[in-house]
């Protein structure tokens, strides 16, 4: 790939010699070339702005010198890219397409910004990519120039190490990252999470993948969308501020169910936003959102003097979602999630709930108990299959 900059501050762009730019230069990957803008000047002060046409503040930077460069680099059919406060966010995915171009010739505008009849020009001579580093202003074009230039080239073939690393990183993904750990195992009394030290790939990997899960949800709940949109519920570990949206489930679910059953004495109906809270505390509460809704839960804990029966409840799928699978998700989720000692899973439901009665026989529980009173509940339970360590 060929990189050309064209800056009135070329040493702004000097990093691109150094670490990662610098080694794929050495490893012949990339080539960049960087030209000081003043070069395709002609006046005795080497002028690249003048005022605007219709007033204002500050100073535009003049078209020639940019035309002149891009006639002596030839940049026709070059993918020409311009760091601008109002061009498209740089992602990942950008990042990505960038990567597959032959070459890149960078734009880096200063003062108020470039003519814009020279990115009308670029638009007709090749591709015009103008692009954002993020909702923020900036004096220049070179930091982003830069930013772009490490987020394409890493990604390159051959450039990283080990491919499997590009993998595995947040945004690849579409996820954050999870939380890393190194030696030592307990630093100033903290301790890494034992599971890091199990030894259990299976529970480390679903460990990594819940963390990444939960600081998504918590810090870039936008990120989920797109696995939404891609059909994926993507489960989170509720936090306490789940708890109203999650009363307000709990009453929808349990009011469709006391219409079935005919019975108001159901328990979920008469609890109140403490007990939710109570119940984001006491058990493990995970919970999914669709564009932001939270449109289902389910939570689990070891059952207080059996400590190898795990107690799933509120198993709930916003009314206008059911049958979509929801509901197997969130079980399966909930099974998953039950710590190592668990060896039996334990449910309830209402005698007369026959849907739920025939998706937990589906999913290969067994009725042990009824409790009396005319609507259950119905216990059941099934043993916990473990997967063969991996
Ligand atoms: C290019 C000139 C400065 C911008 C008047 C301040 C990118 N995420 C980003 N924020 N800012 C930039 C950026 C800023 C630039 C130029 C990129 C060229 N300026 C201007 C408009 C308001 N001054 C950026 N990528």
């Amino acid at each position: 790939m060929r990189l050309d900059y064209l800056t009135i501050f070329p040493d702004y762009l000097a990093p691109l010699t150094l670490s990662l730019p610098g080694k794929a230069v050495s490893g012949g990957l990339i080539e960049v070339h960087v030209h000081d803008l003043r070069r395709w000047t002609h006046d005795r002060h080497r002028t690249v702005d003048d005022t605007p046409y219709g007033g204002g503040a500050g100073m535009v930077m003049k078209p020639e010198p940019f035309g002149e460069a891009f006639d002596e680099l030839a940049i026709d059919g070059a993918t020409i890219v311009v760091p601008t406060p109002s061009g498209r966010p740089l992602t990942q995915a950008l990042a990505r397409e960038l990567a597959t171009r032959e070459r890149l010739v960078f734009c880096c505008g200063r003062y108020e910004g470039i003519d814009q009849r020279v990115l009308d020009h670029a638009a007709e001579r090749g591709e015009l990519i103008e692009v954002s580093l993020g909702d923020y202003v900036l004096n220049g074009g070179e930091v982003a120039a830069l930013a772009v230039t490490e987020a394409v080239v890493r990604l390159l073939p051959g450039f990283m190490g080990n491919a499997e690393s590009l993998t595995e990183e947040s945004h690849e993904a579409g996820l954050l990252e999870y939380p890393s750990y190194t030696k030592p195992a307990v630093w100033r009394d903290r301790e890494v999470p034992p599971v890091l030290l199990s030894g259990d790939h299976g529970a480390i990997a679903r460990w990594r993948r819940q963390q990444s899960l939960d600081r998504t949800a918590a810090r870039r709940p936008d990120l989920l969308h797109g696995a939404q949109a891609a059909g994926e519920w993507v489960i989170a570990s509720a936090v306490p501020a789940d708890a109203p949206e999650l009363l307000t489930l709990q009453l929808a679910c349990w009011v469709t169910e006391a219409l079935v059953n005919d019975d108001l004495s159901i328990p979920p109906l008469h609890e109140g936003l403490a007990d939710v809270e109570a119940s984001v505390r006491d058990w493990d509460v995970y919970v999914v959102r669709v564009a932001g809704r939270l449109v289902g839960s389910v939570r689990g804990r070891v059952v207080d003097d059996e400590p190898t029966v795990w107690e799933i409840g509120r198993l709930m799928a916003a009314p206008d979602l059911r049958g979509r699978g929801l509901g197997r998700v969130l079980l399966e989720h909930i099974e998953r999630a039950a710590p190592p000692t668990v060896q039996r899973f334990r449910l309830f439901t209402g005698l007369h709930s026959e849907a739920n009665l025939r998706r937990y026989k589906r999913a290969g529980y067994r009725v042990v108990a009824t409790h009396d009173g005319p609507s259950g509940p119905v216990v059941l339970e099934k043993p916990q299959r473990r997967a063969p360590r991996t």
